[in-house]
């Protein structure tokens, strides 16, 4: 477990002072312990969210990068088509709430304190009020951070991560493990590209090498370039997680 921050990193991190090899060992098999009772947590969220139909994203990227914008703006121009609910994790405050604050959608904050990442354990409480099965989509604002959020299953049917074009396209590189976690990379604030030596191929590219399969969209919530291809692709994503359902009911 990492003493800094309390959260499990995975391979190759964790290049702390372990001189001392039994502490070393007893020190992975606490973190063993730890991710495997989330990933047992992390099951039985999803095992509800399929029972339920809910498709389920787990949005990371670093603070700043418009997790909040995004979600602001996909309820405002989605939210009378579908039936949302929103977790909004934060260390403190519950501003991110209160600006999702929209008519009819369930919001809810979890602080996690010193935590720098939600847990499936958060995450079950925090869904514990909300109508599942009158859900369509559950979106959950992790933690700003590209580095712990990416060893935990909240029990998401894809993490999405974003980057703002005033971030680097060196990221994915850097912080590989995030982006092989996640389904989609969205690059965002592509309205700021003239002002910034961002060179979004490379980012792509960057991204492709450490995780082949993921698929990449570009956007902007200022100019709203690119949030029509954002909305097509959370249609298909509630459509296939509705489908078993609505054959079943035939
Ligand atoms: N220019 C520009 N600014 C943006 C865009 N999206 C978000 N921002 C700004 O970026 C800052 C951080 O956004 P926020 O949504 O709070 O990021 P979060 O920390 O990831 O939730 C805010 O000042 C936003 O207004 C965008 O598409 N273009
Ligand atoms: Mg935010």
């Amino acid at each position: 477990m990492c003493i800094n921050c309390g959260c499990a990193p995975t391979e190759g991190a964790h290049n702390h002072h372990h001189h001392d090899h039994d502490h070393g060992a007893r020190t992975l098999r606490i973190e063993e312990d730890l991710l495997a009772k989330n990933d047992r947590l992390a099951a039985g969220n999803r095992a509800q969210f399929a029972a339920a139909g809910v498709f389920v994203l787990n949005l990371v990227s670093s603070p700043g990068s418009g997790k909040t914008t995004l979600l602001e703006r996909t309820l405002r121009e989605l939210g009378t088509k579908w039936r949302f609910a929103v977790l909004e994790g934060d260390q403190q405050t519950s501003l991110d709430a209160d600006r999702i604050a929209a008519p009819g959608v369930p919001v809810r904050q979890i602080n996690t304190g010193a935590g720098c990442h939600l847990d499936a354990h958060m995450v079950g409480h925090g869904v514990e009020n909300f109508d599942l099965p009158g859900t369509d989509l559950l979106l959950i604002e992790n933690v700003g951070n590209l580095v712990c959020p990416a060893s935990f299953d909240l029990g998401e049917d894809h993490k999405v991560a974003l980057l703002s074009v005033t971030e680097g396209e060196d990221k994915p590189l850097k912080y590989p493990q995030m982006f092989r976690a996640a389904a989609l990379m969205i690059i965002t604030k592509t309205d700021l590209l003239p002002y910034v030596d961002f060179d979004v191929e490379r980012c792509k590219a960057f991204a492709r090498q450490v995780n082949p399969k993921i698929e990449i969209l570009e956007l902007s919530c200022r100019s709203g370039e690119g949030l029509a291809e954002w909305y097509g692709w959370l249609e298909e994503g509630v459509k296939r997680k509705q489908e078993p359902r609505a054959e079943s009911q035939e």
